[in-house]
């Protein structure tokens, strides 16, 4: 009977240091798991584009939980010529992993009337002692954005010099190209009546590296033997095939 009461007390303990043992483990646990790991990006501001007038894009990250190790993600642009992006760098641990951290991605200027292209802020590498976090390395999807052109396509005509005649008179007028193109382009010149002018020139071909030179075409005023008037007739420049 007098030893009634110590087992009693002893199971008590027990009890309690069960209890202890079990709040530890789940305190380990929720600073583990406080959310699934991940990254979050925002839609992009506004808009998608970048403009080669260094129109740039807004963007903000963060993480969806607390690391147990410093989270490091690297960015990069899939296509520097059209599109950078800043910082490239962004360290996340368990205290600023909620901050967002804004990215500037900025579109990059060429000379080349190439249209809008597509390309994208990749997220290049997520480093971490966590392996909850390290196991997202190659797996967040990156950002889409396009890098809207500035360049004019258009060809620029000279003047004409003047009107032709049926006793030879000829006429110039002079052809180059607005901006580089992405390609070779020919242009037709077309005399709309050969009977009354004809062209020196089929076609007119510029590339990247002659664009801006002006290339000059003659217009041959054509004879007849017919009291005919004067002839109004046309010289198209056909850009049908610039890009
Ligand atoms: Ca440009
Ligand atoms: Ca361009
Ligand atoms: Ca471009």
């Amino acid at each position: 009977m007098k030893l009634g009461p110590y087992p009693i007390l002893f199971l008590l303990l027990l009890f309690l240091a069960a209890c202890d043992s079990q709040q530890t483990s789940e305190e380990e646990s929720s600073l583990d798991g406080l959310g699934t790991a991940g990254v979050e990006i925002t839609t992009p501001f506004s808009s998608s584009s970048t403009t080669e007038n260094g129109g740039t894009v807004s963007t903000k990250v963060r993480l969806k939980s607390a690391p147990l190790s410093p989270v490091t993600i690297t960015l990069n642009s899939s296509d520097t010529q059209e599109g950078t992006v800043s910082p490239t760098v962004l360290t996340f641990n368990k205290d600023n992993w909620d901050s967002y951290v804004s990215i500037i991605v900025t579109g990059v200027d060429d000379d080349i009337a190439d249209g809008s292209q597509s390309y994208e802020i990749q997220i290049a590498s997520v480093v971490s002692e966590d392996s909850k976090y390290s196991a997202l390395n190659g797996q967040i999807n990156p950002i889409k954005l396009q890098n809207e052109d500035d360049e004019i396509k258009a060809i620029v005509l000279g003047s004409l010099s003047g009107d032709t005649t049926e006793a030879g008179g000829n006429a110039t007028f002079s052809v180059k190209l607005a901006s580089k193109p992405i390609e070779a382009v020919s242009i037709p010149i077309i005399s709309t009546d050969t009977s009354e002018g004809t062209v020196s020139v089929s076609s007119l071909s510029f590339d990247n590296s002659n664009y801006n030179t002006v290339q000059i075409v003659t217009v041959n005023g054509e004879d007849d033997d017919e009291r005919d008037g004067n002839i109004a007739y046309q010289v198209m420049v056909v850009r049908q095939h610039l890009r």
